[in-house]
């Protein structure tokens, strides 16, 4: 036992504010000086979750109080990120279970909460955000019970201290009248309730790699637990890999955690959380243990990917105007290298070498890897996202999720015929009977049927609806569910667009360039508001005749554009059809450029409220 230590993670479903309590704890620990300038959530500190104000990798710190280390990981709550909760739970002794007082569990909070049990993970229960006009504290209490009864938790783990929080403003209490000005009470709670880690400093070194890092200086460095034993710089060590060969190295370097830093160390041990660098081509689940008797801890896989999506090299017209890395080699190289830290993710070769099936948890999770990968100079095309489907007694059977959403009543009758198309089953319906009238909807949907769910959704109810998913295991194949029943608008020709020319094509569906932009034979610039696809010539000129039609020419009014981003491609596209990523441009494309050796499309069929029509603009 390790008196001195604590090893927590944070869980939660997403935007609870785990990240704002991890500031409101940097700050009461003292690891910032008072007059120091620190962003809002500062561990989020990868260029993407500070644009989407999300967590999307598990980090940890540590803070000392009353002389006892916590060492914090802190975890993503969107669901596509699942995987990285897993690996956290991995390097802790217990969670502080985050639930919003307004909101209350959803579905991501079942999932961890879930995990957190299966791992026997003592929780302490933060009820945050109580300071929201909205806040129902007392009932979200009734509600995480009945959900850890749900989970079939063990007598013992019912007994969890709840505490109340303002995360914003890092005041936490053990009841809502107890009258509190910091986090006094949570930090108590932890040294209290969240056991020291168990762990012989003097039995055989075992530590097990968690994440991984990279220093210009010492290379590959591997952040983990050590479970038992104790480790010193310029130890010898053995590594165990996945396949359970053997491997001798030195520790060059050891680093602890103090804050945003990582500390040099000379020595750790068990119960500790600490970096190691002389580990090149150690991977996450790999033991590093001692040379003489190595043993290895157990590595416990994480949950399938339920979507795939192919990547493939860039090969438009276009490629290489704007990426650095454009080959099937950087292409292979950039995979290999993500699935060293990305433990969701999984990627299969395919029979051509330039492209390779890349598999995730949601399309959010491949998503931000095709982001990285664009601002980090490559090109790429991606295609259709696809669930993963799999053979139980020679029948096909396809993820399926529980989908709850939260909408005003007025949109319940528009969300269940759209939700019914796409083969969803109504499990429940809630009115929470409050003003403003809003309602909540329960369905199980398979996979497949989710993709490009939610923009239809925030368009049909004018962004009021919330959606969230959870993984619900496998079922039976539900069918065909009709896809997008709208055609491409396709340039037929290479140029640039023109005003004129989309003036006479906005009329046929919405645009996704304006003028000027360029474009080559085979690239879509419009969603057709028919079911087929159109060859449009997008660069034509109007004849310059006479002086009366320049200046009409002026008069034109363009529907502004509406440009894809790269989730909102990867929604629309059809079968036949790429997203082309570039660090500076998504196009849509046909798989086939050339207009005259792409066969047409079939007529899809036709089912009552599965339209998209065109939404006039302005
Ligand atoms: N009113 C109020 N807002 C809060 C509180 N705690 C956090 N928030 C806000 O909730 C939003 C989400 O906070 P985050 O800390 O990013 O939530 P998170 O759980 O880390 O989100 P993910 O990591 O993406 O799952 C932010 O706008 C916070 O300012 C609180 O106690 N009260
Ligand atoms: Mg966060």
């Amino acid at each position: 036992m390790t008196e001195s230590i604590r090893n927590i993670a944070i869980i939660a479903h997403v935007d609870h504010g785990k990240t704002t309590l991890v500031d409101a704890m940097l700050w009461q620990s003292g690891i910032f000086k008072a007059n120091q300038e620190v962003v809002e959530r500062v561990m989020d500190s990868n260029e993407l979750e500070r644009e989407r104000g999300i967590t999307i990798l598990a980090k940890n710190t540590a803070i000392f109080y009353e002389g006892v280390k916590i060492n914090i990981v802190d975890t993503p709550g969107h669901s596509d990120f699942g995987g990285e909760v897993e690996r956290a739970l991995k390097l802790v002794d217990g969670v502080l279970l985050l639930v919003d007082a307004s909101e209350g569990p959803l579905p991501q909070t079942r999932y961890v909460l879930r995990k957190a049990l299966e791992a026997k993970l003592p929780p302490i229960v933060v009820v945050n955000k109580i300071d929201r006009a909205d806040a129902r504290p007392q009932e979200v209490v009734n509600e995480i019970y009945d959900l850890f009864i749900d989970l079939d938790a063990a007598e013992e783990q019912l007994e969890f201290p709840i505490l109340y929080a303002d995360a914003r403003r890092g005041i936490a209490k053990t009841s809502l009248d107890q009258s509190s000005e910091n986090l006094a009470p949570l930090f108590q709670a932890i040294l209290e309730h969240i056991p020291a880690p168990a762990g012989d400093p003097t039995d055989v070194l075992q530590l097990l790699v968690a994440n991984l890092d990279y220093s210009d200086y010492h290379g590959r460095l591997a952040i983990g637990r050590i479970f038992s034993g104790s480790l010193a710089r310029g130890d010898e060590a053995a590594i165990v890999k996945l396949d359970g060969t053997t491997q001798k190295t030195r520790i060059t370097k050891l680093y602890g955690f103090k804050g945003l830093e990582r500390v040099d160390a000379d020595r750790a041990e068990a119960g500790d959380i600490v970096a190691i660098a002389g580990v090149e081509g150690i991977t996450i689940g790999e033991t590093v243990t001692s040379v003489e008797t190595p043993r290895a801890l157990l590595h416990v896989p994480v949950d399938e990917p339920t979507i795939s999506m192919v990547f493939t090299v860039n090969t438009s017209p276009f490629s290489g105007r704007e990426g650095t890395y454009v080959t099937s080699r950087h292409l292979r190289d950039r995979l290999k290298k993500e699935l060293l830290t990305n433990v969701a993710l999984l990627v299969e070769e395919m029979d051509t070498t330039d492209s390779f099936k890349v598999l995730g948890r949601g399309e959010l999770h491949l998503a931000i890897l095709i982001e990285t990968m664009r601002r980090e100079g490559h090109e790429l095309a991606v295609g259709k996202p696809e669930t993963v489907t799999r053979q139980v007694n020679g029948k096909v059977q396809e993820p399926v999720e529980q989908l709850i959403l939260d909408c005003p009543a007025e949109f319940v009758g528009v969300l269940m015929q759209k939700i019914g198309t796409r083969k969803g089953i109504n499990t429940k319906i809630v009115g929470h009977g409050r003003p403003g009238g809003r309602a909540r909807l329960e369905f199980t949907i398979p996979s497949r049927g989710l993709i490009g769910l939610r923009s239809e959704i925030l368009q049909d109810t004018r962004g009021t609806a919330v959606m969230n998913t959870l993984f619900d295991g496998y079922a039976e194949w539900q069918g065909e569910i009709p896809r997008r029943l709208t055609g491409s608008l396709i340039a037929d020709r290479v140029g640039r667009a023109t005003g004129y020319a989309l003036y006479n094509l906005q009329e046929r569906g919405e645009l996704f360039i304006g003028p000027g932009v360029e474009v080559y034979e085979g690239m879509v610039i419009g969603e057709n508001a028919r079911w087929d696809d159109m060859e449009v010539n997008v660069v034509k000129e109007k004849k310059q005749t006479n002086m009366r039609a320049s200046v009409a020419d002026e008069a034109i009014r363009l529907i502004p554009a509406r440009p894809l981003n790269l989730e909102l491609a990867m929604e629309f596209i059809a079968e036949d059809e790429y997203v082309e990523v570039t660090p500076q441009s998504i196009r849509v494309r046909k798989k086939i450029l050339e207009t005259n050796k792409r066969p047409r499309r079939h007529r899809p069929r036709r089912e009552a409220g599965n339209e998209r029509v065109p939404q006039p603009v302005g």
